[in-house]
């Protein structure tokens, strides 16, 4: 078929947009269009090439998943083997390796440079003339498995290499990888499919690379960083390691930020310090840093021994997962009663935190691992979450151990404990008989965001519901001086300052009270728009069901559950008494139409955000704020009325719900770039 020249430009122009979009999103991290624009182009170059299939290139954005499963993989010969890595562990062993390189090369000093090393899996990619012809892993570093197919799903690897006079032969070596976020979201994936729960980001991105059908593959967020070159024709390397990442960033291809260039082993060492600090702020896993000397000349005078380099050593950092024994399972009681099996753990050392107990989220978490006490666990500690139990080595199981069950009385309160079918969680039906509950009830009321009444912390909520003094939060406001100086470290000067917090915390917000209240599914998003819709707290505690639902966000359930707590009458009670001691907030003004008159100067106006995970350069509120002046509504779950979701950092279940639900999806930068354009 005759393609007419304006069709074959388009398509050009398409493929081009699509590829500077898809390099800036996803190796430079800053996105200068939404996704929906990406989207867009997306679609019109595939319906193009429906309609004249002759444009289609394998080069194509569009062609990254397309090819059919494979039976199994085929064998890859490396053209220049795939070296390993000797390791380090102590200062010791840094000094050593530097004194032996600088004897070897007869230098006074020599120029490292310093990297992460990336705990994924290690793979070679085969660029002839610009495109990306083979994958391959490193399997034994002669012979590896090709898996181009997959490697073709994984967003940052350019298929085509950017800029002129492309080398006939080019392989570039990196470790494929999968970050926080997009390992939480796979397992959660996994688990809502009943599928298999991969234990770490590292075997989810080794299930992930070895899946037959590349459809598979696509849909795991893999990412990829550039360490190395392999065979190189026709183009002449820079003279130095840092010089030639630089030189691979040119092409297109994704450089980690974090490597340096330093002059001494102590220099090596410092590098360590900075990253072992920044370690659990990182999106992804690092089992340790690596340096390599830096000059080309020097690495060839060094040479290798059995396959390892004698220019290049991983310097390994704490491990992130390590095994310890399980001493109880203890039953902690929420804020809502909710059951939280734990895990007391014999003390352990955890990648430089000293770890003594670790979740196990609830009963079928602790069944499908089958934690018992006396078990030998791997735990893992990852970013700054909780410790997490990965599994147990039944191979070390003492005998006469008994799987465990959750009590069905509350260990606090003895009151019934139940679990809602369908729910993952058990429940203590105590409510506010409860002490456990009423101390975390007190505790969510007081903190910061909620009344936010400085100096009442945890001990002190301990002390005053242990000794019977305070029952209901509104206790709080009437128990007397003289108890409060009764109890353990509260000198005058304590007690006047908690006093006048209490007072302080009189005034207030509509939304911060509702918050305050600790309503069960009402997170700050859902109270901020209940006080938006009704205006003032009769209209709220009158409202049935059905006006419940009205409100943005307030599904049935959640209707419910606000329904349920307003008819309590010691709900009730507890409210009149709160607004005697003296509460109060100015009310504001119902939803209205009125207000979206104003939409000329609010462009969000109409459209709902949800933020979820964690952003880096602003807070949620900021965030919030901001979306907010611009007209959006800021909602707290993702439904089908949401219009975008900012997803930060560790993102869990409601970037998963969005992307179910095909809603737009910013990350930080996308939000930070929509609100710089605006703002004006
Ligand atoms: O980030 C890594 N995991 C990483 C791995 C890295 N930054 N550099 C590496 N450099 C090498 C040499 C020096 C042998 C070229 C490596 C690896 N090797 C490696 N990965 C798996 C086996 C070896």
């Amino acid at each position: 078929m005759n393609i007419p020249d304006s069709i074959q430009q388009q398509a050009q122009q398409l493929r081009q947009q699509l590829e500077q979009y898809q390099y800036e999103y996803y190796v430079l991290d800053a996105p200068t269009v939404p996704d929906s624009e990406y989207d867009r182009l997306f679609q019109q170059l595939q319906q193009l090439e429906a309609e004249y299939p002759d444009l289609i290139r394998p080069d194509s954005p569009t062609q990254r998943v397309g090819a059919t499963p494979l039976a199994a993989f085929t064998e890859v010969a490396h053209a220049v083997p795939m070296l390993s890595l000797g390791n380090a562990f102590t200062t010791e062993d840094i000094q050593d390796f530097d004194r032996r390189a600088r004897e070897r090369l007869e230098q006074r000093q020599i120029e490292y440079a310093a990297e992460l090393k990336l705990d994924g899996l290690a793979i070679n990619l085969r660029y002839e003339k610009g495109q990306l012809v083979q994958a391959a892993t490193r399997g034994d570093g002669s012979h590896g498995e090709d898996v181009t197919q997959n490697v073709r799903t994984i967003q940052s690897i350019p298929l085509k290499l950017r800029g002129e006079n492309l080398p006939p032969v080019l392989e570039v070596r990196g470790e494929v990888f999968m970050n926080h976020a997009g390992f939480r979201q796979l397992n959660a994936a996994q688990e809502a499919k009943g599928d298999r729960i991969f234990a770490n980001p590292r075997n989810a991105a080794a299930g992930s690379l070895r899946q037959l059908d590349a459809k598979m593959t696509a849909r795991r967020p893999l990412q990829f960083f550039c360490y190395g070159v392999g065979e190189v024709q026709g183009v002449e390397l820079p003279d130095t390691h840092s010089a030639t990442l630089a030189f691979l960033a040119n092409f297109g291809l994704p450089v980690s930020r974090h490597s340096e260039v330093v002059t001494s082993p102590q220099g090596c060492l410092n590098y360590y310090q900075k990253i072992l600090a920044m370690r659990d702020q990182l999106p992804f896993d690092i089992d340790g840093v690596v340096y390599k000397v830096n000059r080309f000349a020097d690495q060839q005078t060094l040479g290798f021994v059995s396959r390892a380099p004698r220019w290049a050593i991983a310097h390994k950092l704490p491990p992130q997962e390590v095994l310890t024994t399980v001493l109880a399972i203890e039953v902690q009681v929420g804020r809502t009663g909710a059951l939280t099996p734990v895990a007391r753990l014999k003390p352990v050392e955890v990648g430089g935190v000293t770890v003594t107990n670790a979740t196990l989220h609830n009963q079928a978490e602790v069944t499908r691992k089958d934690v018992r006490v006396g078990d030998t666990v791997t735990i893992r500690r990852a970013g700054d979450v909780i410790p997490e139990v990965v599994s147990v080595m039944l191979e070390r199981r003492p005998p006469d151990t008994e799987p465990f069950q959750l009590p069905d009385r509350c260990p606090v309160c003895d009151s019934e404990v139940v679990r809602v079918e369908g729910e993952a969680v058990a429940r203590c039906e105590g409510s506010l008989k409860c002490p456990a509950q009423r101390k975390q009830a007190l505790q969510h009321f007081a903190s910061r965001r909620a009344m936010d009444i400085e100096g009442l912390g945890e001990k002190l909520i301990e002390q005053v519901v242990d000794h019977g003094l305070v029952n209901s939060v509104a206790d709080l406001f009437t128990l007397p001086r003289e108890q409060w100086l009764g109890l353990e470290r509260m000198g005058k000067k304590s007690v006047d300052k908690l006093l006048a917090a209490l007072n302080d915390s009189k005034q207030t917000t509509l939304p911060r009270f509702l918050y305050a209240l600790g309503i069960r599914e009402v997170g700050e998003a859902t109270a901020r728009q209940l006080a938006q819709h009704f205006g003032n707290l009769p209209a709220l505690m009158k409202a049935d069901l059905d006006t419940l639902q009205k409100v943005q966000d307030v599904g049935p359930i959640v209707a419910q559950h606000i329904h349920a707590f307003f008819l309590q009458a010691r709900n009730q009670e507890v409210i009149q008494r709160l607004q005697t001691v003296g509460i109060t907030w100015t009310e504001a003004e119902p939803n209205s139409e009125q207000s979206s008159a104003e939409a000329g100067a609010q462009p969000l106006a109409g459209k709902t955000f949800v933020l979820t995970g964690t952003l880096n350069g602003l807070t949620r509120d900021q965030a919030a704020e901001r979306l907010q002046a611009l007209g959006a509504t800021v909602s707290g779950s993702v439904s089908k009325k949401t219009h975008c979701v900012v997803a930060g950092e560790k993102a869990g279940s409601k970037l998963t719900k969005a992307q179910d639900l095909g809603i737009d999806i910013l990350d930080e930068a996308g939000l930070v770039q929509l609100l710089a354009e605006l703002e004006g």
